[in-house]
């Protein structure tokens, strides 16, 4: 195979549904303050902005070893690729409360941080959204004040016409959109309504049950823009797919994989490949910021249930020898809303499993920490990856044509709960494969082989 990637890095927007959420202001301002190479008082001591959590900015590839060792360098300069610090942020929100005020309503980032940031972020105001009531929990309604009016069709015209204002208003070269709003509850899959790309666009028309988020994914690709689902819903129904496959548009999601999940995706993974049998797995986490209440209605949290708990089925079916057919470890996840914690998550997780002659080996683990900010900088991986993907094409040997990823762009898997990959594919949840994934191809965009860590080199006479 032949890979080609243009080295051209275009200037890029990111349009963020549910910008003046915790996730939608903490990576703003975050950026901002790199942007800006902030410093603040903390009581332990000055900090500095950085980007910790994010694979590109903060993770290292080793592209080999020499006489010196391993030469290891960031993620981020393996191929020209955008810097967070030059994204340009814009998006839509229900509730008005502009950036500066809603950073201060998440209650995440330090004050004395916020206090230098206010300026900028007040100046920031997001664009009126689509608010369906049903599809979010009824406790969200007291900040919907800042919506759209008029029929389906006409209001997706309306967010299309704004993707179409930034990208010239701003000066930026494309733009990305990603959902990091409220989750909604799940849709049903209709025949006539969502199943096909013309049922679901007639559907639109006709202003039959579409979901606020399907409707911004069909605006997206329908402007040519990538969509990216960071919240655990079904926003990707056949017919938005297809539409997505048929205009060729990458799509992505669903649920950033951010804390408890992603620790799953990596102990489950070192217990099966260490041929040691999980039984039972109990995640456990209370928080208390607008998310967790949110999902304290029983729709909004059976969406988020559903995406938490797949997680280790593809590590548990690679082991016929601990596993028969069909036969999982026992998966409970419990979420509940605890104002008093805020941003600050508490998840509690316990792993039970079976050892050598009947013995049982019992994990349990504490994790606590601001939630956004482990999403904000996946946030950031996902859209600057997303970007990389649409400069890269493919040619087989023997073939004439240089091909696009799919439009199901599963090479995203890693920064997700629950990968969506073109139909058949295999989903693979596994934290270091998909890490793997990720950079081999990126190895293969520089012509080098796929990372094997054989290190012959050293283990031969
Ligand atoms: P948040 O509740 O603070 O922010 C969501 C924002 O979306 C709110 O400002 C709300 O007014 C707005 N909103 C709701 N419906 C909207 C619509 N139709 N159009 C535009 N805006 C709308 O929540 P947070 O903490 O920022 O999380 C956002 C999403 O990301 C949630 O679905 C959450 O489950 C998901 N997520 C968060 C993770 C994390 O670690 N923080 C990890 C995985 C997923
Ligand atoms: C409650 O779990 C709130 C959720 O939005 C999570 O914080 C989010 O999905 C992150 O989940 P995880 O499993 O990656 O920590």
């Amino acid at each position: 195979m032949r890979f080609r990637t243009e080295s051209h890095v275009p200037r890029l927007g990111v349009m963020l549904v549910g910008w003046g959420g915790n996730n939608g202001t903490t990576v703003t301002a975050a950026v901002l303050a790199n942007k800006l190479q902030l410093q603040w008082r903390t009581k332990t001591g000055v900090q500095k902005a950085n980007y910790y959590g994010s694979l590109l900015q903060c993770s290292t590839v080793c592209l080999g070893s020499g006489p010196e060792g391993d030469v290891n360098i960031p993620f981020c300069d393996m191929l020209p690729m955008v810097h967070p610090n030059d994204i340009v942020f814009d998006g839509w929100d229900i509730s008005s409360l502009d950036l500066g005020g809603a950073m201060e309503r998440a209650q995440v980032l330090d004050w004395a941080l916020q206090e230098q940031l206010r300026p900028h972020m007040s100046r920031m105001k997001p664009r009126k959204s689509v608010y369906i009531p049903d599809f979010i929990a009824a406790n969200q309604q007291s900040r919907a004040d800042n919506v759209l009016t008029g029929t389906m069709a006409e209001q997706m015209a309306q967010i299309r016409a704004d993707m179409r204002e930034f990208r010239s208003c701003s000066g930026v070269d494309k733009v990305i959109v990603l959902w990091t709003a409220n989750t909604e509850r799940f849709c049903d899959i209709t025949a006539g309504i969502n199943d096909t790309a013309d049922n679901l666009l007639a559907a639109i028309q006709a202003g039959a049950e579409v979901s606020p988020s399907t409707l911004f994914a069909v605006a997206s690709v329908l402007e040519g823009c990538a969509f990216i689902n960071g919240s655990p819903q079904n926003t990707f129904v056949p017919g938005a797919v297809e539409l997505a496959v048929q205009r060729g548009v990458f799509i992505a999601g669903d649920d950033f994989k951010s804390g408890q999940t992603k620790i799953k995706s990596v102990l489950v993974d070192f217990l099966v490949s260490a041929g040691i049998k999980p039984t039972s797995i109990v995640s456990y986490n209370h928080l208390g910021n607008n998310d967790g209440k949110n999902l304290s209605a029983p729709q909004q949290f059976r969406s988020k249930e559903i995406s938490k708990s797949n997680v280790v089925d593809d590590m548990v079916q690679s082991n016929p020898v601990l596993y028969r057919p069909g036969e999982k470890p026992d998966h409970c996840v419990v979420i509940k809303y605890v104002p008093c914690v805020g941003d600050s998550k508490r998840a509690m997780d316990e792993y039970t499993s079976e050892i050598m002659m009947g013995g049982t080996n019992t994990i349990a683990m504490h994790n606590t920490c601001e939630d956004s900010l482990l999403a904000s900088p996946i946030i950031l991986d996902l859209v600057i990856l997303t970007e990389l993907c649409q400069r890269v094409s493919v040619r087989v040997e023997g073939e004439q044509e240089y091909q696009s990823f799919h439009s199901v762009l599963a090479l995203l898997a890693l920064l997700c709960k629950a990968p969506l990959v073109p139909a058949g594919a295999p989903v693979i949840n596994a934290f270091f494969r998909q890490r793997a994934c990720i950079e081999n191809i990126l190895r293969a965009c520089l012509g080098l082989p796929p990372q094997n860590h054989m290190l012959l080199e050293h283990k031969l006479q």
